[in-house]
């Protein structure tokens, strides 16, 4: 297969033939698919095969692939030059769509990555407090910022080491790691630290151990603590943002944080992300206040117009009940699974996100989560690309339905879990 020869070429120059580990296919124990084209709700790979893809390049893809204006509009914007390290009105233009859409949003960055933004954010809560440790949730991931690449201390030691090789220990000392709707864990953390934490930052629905909700009053629950502690309260919401409604998780839940971070659809597929939140703490950035903070190609004018119109686009569909059309699929789809495989597995769906785990236990958290048998994962995946069906190369990512995705395409996926036993 000419994906086969192209990975075995890509071995050669990029570490493990790829620019982002996942897509590789490690834990899928096959190789991965080289994308030739995408259209719609369905991606062709370089030996001309089309499936129904529920990776939707990890989440941007919300209006499904080479959308016919957001495509017409980047094309336009090209002619005009790729890039000035200038100042542009696009830039406002973008940061107006994005503060009316999350109006709790006063002050903005532009940036090139989630990773980026997660990064600026946490920088932002720190100079703003003046404190150091910040509190994350195991099996929430942020990044790859070395601050952020650690696993909880075990035992007594409440004070993360790193959980990649080349971080050292330092960088992450001052991260403090809680259980994802665990209270209690937060609470102490709080007690143990008091006055020391700069930011609680949290996924406001989890989709990097597969897709976990919050329970109720969690959200509510992490709000309430942060205020009483002084700490800034960071959503990221780099997945749920526009995902799970115009004004992402914090509307969707009613909840609001003190910071946000926004990546995947607001850039329309392109490279951009934003932090942004109150004013007082936004005022903390470089050239205004204390807190550095720089990028060559942040606001890039051909990023931001995919973001505009991708935004644009969602702003009329949402009169029209684009977000309830993605939650009936959701539904759809995770109904499917419920009455296909039954007890064995757990299915958490929140809108057009959701996640199967093979496992009987429901999945509220990383330890649940992890009791998953990741060999029926892989059984299923393949079953699934057999059928012309692309889903996410790993069982702690998550599925993501398009507009894009259409009744039949359902039906045909329904199919294929139907007859996965
Ligand atoms: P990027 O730096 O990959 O643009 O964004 C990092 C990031 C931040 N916050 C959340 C909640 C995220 O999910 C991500 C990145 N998500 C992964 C998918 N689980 C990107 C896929 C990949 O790493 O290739």
């Amino acid at each position: 297969m000419i994906s086969d020869e192209l990975f075995e070429r890509s071995k050669k120059l990029m570490p493990g033939g790829v620019n982002s580990p996942v897509r590789a296919f490690g834990s899928v124990g096959r190789n991965p698919l080289f994308i030739d084209h995408a259209k719609g709700a369905y991606i062709t790979d370089c030996d001309g095969r089309e499936y129904i893809d529920y990776v939707c390049s990890w989440g941007p893809m919300i209006l499904g692939h080479a959308n016919d204006r957001v495509i017409a509009a980047v094309k336009s914007a090209c002619d005009n030059g790729l890039s000035f390290g200038a100042p542009t009105e696009r830039e406002a233009v973008l940061a107006e769509l994005i503060k009316e859409c999350v109006p709790y949003i006063e002050k903005l960055r532009l940036v090139n990555s989630g990773t980026e933004a997660v990064m600026s954010a946490i920088r932002a809560a720190r100079g703003y407090t003046g404190r150091d440790k910040i509190i994350k949730f195991r099996g929430c991931y942020h990044g790859h910022s070395d601050g952020l690449l650690v696993k909880a201390g075990s035992g007594a030691l409440t004070q993360s080491v790193p959980d990649s090789a080349g971080v050292p220990y330092d960088y992450t000392k001052n991260t403090l790691v809680a259980e994802y709707n665990d209270r209690e864990s937060v609470k102490r953390l709080f007690e143990e630290n008091k006055g020391e934490i700069a930011c609680l930052i949290v996924e406001p629905v989890a989709a990097n151990m597969g897709v976990v909700l919050p329970e109720e009053g969690f959200l509510r629950f992490l709000r309430d603590e942060a205020t009483a502690n002084g700490a800034v309260l960071i959503f990221d919401e780099v997945i749920t943002g526009f995902r799970l409604s115009l004004g992402g998780a914090a509307a969707y839940y009613g909840v609001t944080p003190d910071l946000a971070t926004f990546g995947k659809i607001v850039g329309g597929g392109m490279p951009l992300a934003v932090y942004g939140g109150k004013n007082e703490i936004m005022d903390m950035i470089a050239p205004v206040g204390a807190v550095y903070q720089a990028g060559t190609l942040s606001g890039n004018p051909i990023a931001t117009t995919a973001g505009i119109e991708t935004l644009r686009i969602l702003m009329e569909e949402d009169k029209r009940g684009l977000y309830d059309e993605l939650n009936e699929k959701g539904r759809i789809l995770a109904g499917a699974y419920k009455r296909a495989l039954g007890d064995s597995v757990c299915v958490n769906q929140v809108g057009s996100l959701l996640s199967v785990f093979f496992t009987s236990e429901s999945v509220t958290d990383y330890e649940s989560a992890i009791t998953s048998d990741t060999g029926e994962y892989t059984r299923y995946f393949n079953h699934m690309l057999e059928r012309g069906i692309y889903l996410a190369p790993s069982q702690f990512e998550a599925m993501f339905v398009s507009a894009a995705h259409k009744m039949e395409d359902l039906d045909r996926t329904v199919r294929a879990i139907g007859e996965f036993v």
